[in-house]
């Protein structure tokens, strides 16, 4: 839920109406909104950019993933690890727009580490994908807007330690 529909939420289940402290964290929110958008418009025109380069990162920083044996060796399963990168980079920008980590969690978080498990899928290695991510989405916006996509990156290796 982004701060607006909460806020109303919380407001309404008391009847009353939004409160100052409430007004000023919409206005920050509605103030920020320009940034968010570009920031996510960035990383959106460039994801196939950014999940070929960290792909690319990633199975140099850990080429047992892609070896006889890895959990995503061979053709098939290699584009199914990118596609998990792409499905995280999605919902960091969900993060971006939303300014909330919510969607994140529950669409990309709950449950993850069961999931990851039981297909035999090395999580730090996940967590490490994400992290090259976010340094190759970092070099490509301000070093503010890096900081800020940075956030809900970050959320997503957090989760996954
Ligand atoms: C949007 C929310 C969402 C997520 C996050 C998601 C993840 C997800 N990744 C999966 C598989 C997989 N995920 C990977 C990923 C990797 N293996 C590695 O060694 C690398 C470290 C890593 C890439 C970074 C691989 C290789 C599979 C296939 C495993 C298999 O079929 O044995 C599967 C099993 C079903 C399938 O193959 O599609 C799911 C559900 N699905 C979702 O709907």
């Amino acid at each position: 839920m982004s701060v607006v529909t909460k806020s109303i939420v919380n407001a309404d289940a008391e009847a009353r109406y939004l409160s100052p402290g409430e007004l000023d964290r919409i206005k920050s929110f509605v103030g920020s909104g320009e940034r968010r958008l570009r920031i996510a418009q960035t990383l959106t025109e460039s994801r196939e950019r950014i999940i070929k380069l960290a792909g690319d990162q990633l199975f140099q920083k850990r080429p047992d993933v892609v070896s006889p044996g890895g959990n995503a060796y061979g053709e098939e399963m290699t584009a199914t690890c990118l596609r998990d990168l792409d499905y995280y980079l999605r919902l960091v920008t969900y993060g971006v727009v939303s300014g909330d980590i919510t969607p994140i969690e529950e669409i990309g978080l709950v449950g993850v580490k069961e999931m990851y498990n039981s297909l035999g899928t090395p999580i730090p290695a996940v967590a490490e994908g994400v992290r090259c991510m976010k340094s190759v989405a970092g070099s490509l916006l301000s070093s503010d807007d890096a900081s800020e996509a940075g956030f809900y990156f970050d959320y997503v290796i957090g989760a996954m330690q």
